[in-house]
């Protein structure tokens, strides 16, 4: 048997010649770039396209120093220092071809549980230009209720009170901000790479909102000095099982502890406003435009909606993987019917994008077998997904007049998936989400009062007051308590 060979620096020369590697010098990289959440998604996304740029040429200040802010980010830490923050992307086409590249634009990792005012000296560093996030769309600490910054949060009053060992990112982008600000420097750009639409808007509107319970005065140079640029983010990215980790060690001979998979579509619209400066992305696929609202939109009510669509009617009915799910004619047409009945009337046009294209585009990527992306991920916090993805475009139709049937299904179906933790054959589902004791209760509470599910407000809002919902949901309901086959009800609805 041959030895398998450590993912490291000191490794690369050796790996097998048709593992693409950082052809850069890595120890001439200064960091340019923060990022606050190093999972999978920035692993596939933006360091892979600094890592194209770096190695496109003379880029060497735009490094990535990964920063982990709680003790759930220490495994991904300890990996990445191991093998010298090199890591594995491994991206799957849906013929089965593969492309294995070693990525190599992240060059250091901070935990800022361990260290606080590591990361804080870090983000002040004069190198640093961007502070980029993957906070995930709960992350950001908005009041659902009012949208304003939640300062009841313990965490945040917390941060209020002590600005040298914060807990939540906003405390440490305002500590260091205010580091800048005293040595005179530019503020960085606060790059988020959330699904939420207007995700630079928001980082804005949450950050002044903790600073100025904080330092007013700080608070005011903030809003006048710092960019946020609003961003679409895009590429499918499963998470990492033990059967990637084996396949580079039984293909490939390496040894790399967590390599991502992914598809091969990648996307990156952003809004060109950067406080300190950017690398020229645009040189390897990433677009700038002025005005990112209608892309982002389009992604978000189309290819995230369409996978709740798919994960949660899908988890119900008891598969396992999106690829599964469109690979069923009846759940395909579903979403076709979703797309075309509720999505598509309420977006509004995209230039130089056709929306019928886009949408057959979607379906291709979600059937990509090799993709296998769990229906656990995709229902992952769907408390904070579906008021994102799904649940405006029922407002808007209820506005309109439009079809909302569709998504009414999807809703019952996760107050039947709250309820039980199981799918129609009792087999047990994983609920992970910061609503779920909230939600189980809600939806337990269905047998009494129909609506209780609906009546969550920090989800809903007054949703439940809506007459017309509320009946279309009702129904809903009653079918999906019925029987937890939901595929009886999908057909139903597309046969009326
Ligand atoms: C998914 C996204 O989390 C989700 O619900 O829809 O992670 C999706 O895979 C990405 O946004 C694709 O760009």
């Amino acid at each position: 048997m041959k030895t398998l060979i450590a993912l490291n620096q000191q490794n690369l020369s050796r790996l097998p010649s048709d593992i693409a590697r950082p052809t850069y010098d890595r120890g001439r990289l200064t960091t340019g770039i923060v990022h606050v959440g190093v999972g999978g998604f920035h692993r596939s996304h933006e360091a892979y396209y600094t890592d194209l740029l770096l190695e496109s040429g003379d880029a060497p200040r735009w490094g990535i120093c990964g920063v982990g802010l709680r003790d759930s980010d220490r495994r991904m830490a300890t990996i990445l220092k191991q093998q010298d923050y090199l890591y594995t992307l491994i991206v799957k086409r849906p013929d089965g071809a593969v492309e294995t590249r070693v990525i190599g634009s992240i060059v250091d990792f901070l935990m800022g549980c361990d260290d606080p005012a590591a990361v804080i000296d870090r983000m002040a560093h004069p190198e640093t230009k961007i502070v980029s996030l993957t906070i995930t769309e709960g992350g950001y600490g908005a009041d659902a209720a009012t949208g304003e910054f939640d300062a009841t949060h313990p965490d945040a009053r917390h941060d209020i009170d002590h600005p040298l060992q914060p807990r939540q990112v906003f405390g440490y982008l305002t500590a260091a901000l205010r580091k800048r600000r005293e040595q005179g420097l530019p503020a960085f750009t606060v790059q988020s790479c959330d699904n939420i639409q207007h995700n630079g808007d928001l980082t804005r509107k949450m950050l002044l909102g903790f600073a100025r319970l904080q330092d007013a005065e700080l608070a005011e140079w903030i809003e006048r000095e710092a960019c946020f640029p609003n961003a679409m983010v895009d590429r499918i990215t499963p998470v990492t099982v033990q059967s990637d980790i084996d396949y580079l060690r039984s293909e490939h001979n390496i040894d790399d502890q967590w390599p991502v998979v992914c598809e091969p579509f990648c996307q990156w619209i952003i809004e060109d406003r950067f406080s300190a400066g950017r690398p020229d992305w645009q040189n390897v696929g990433v677009h700038f435009v002025p005005d990112v609202t209608p892309y982002e939109k389009m992604k978000l009510r189309l290819l995230n909606a369409g996978h709740s669509v798919l994960g949660i009617l899908g988890s119900v009915f008891g598969y396992q993987t999106i690829d599964e799910c469109v690979g069923d004619d009846l759940f395909r047409e579903y979403l076709q019917r979703f797309y075309d009945l509720e999505a598509t009337p309420v977006l509004d046009a995209v230039e130089g994008v056709d929306l019928d294209d886009y949408k057959a585009t979607l379906l291709g990527r979600f059937g990509n077998p090799n993709i296998r992306d769990n229906l656990a991920r995709i229902c992952l916090e769907s408390s904070s997904k579906l008021p994102v993805f799904l649940i405006p475009t029922i407002r808007e139709n209820l506005a309109r007049g439009g079809s909302v049937r569709y998504a009414a299904l999807v809703i019952a179906a996760w107050c039947y998936y709250s309820d039980k933790h199981a799918d129609r054959h009792g087999q047990p589902l994983v609920v992970t989400d910061a609503l779920k004791d909230c939600l189980h209760d809600a939806a337990k509470a269905t047998r009494e009062d129909r609506l209780s599910f609906l009546r969550i407000k920090l989800v809903f809002g007054d949703l439940a007051n809506d007459e017309r919902f509320a009946k279309t949901y009702t129904d809903m309901i009653d079918r999906v308590y019925r029987t937890a086959d939901v595929t009886e009800h999908m057909q139903a609805l597309m046969r009326d």
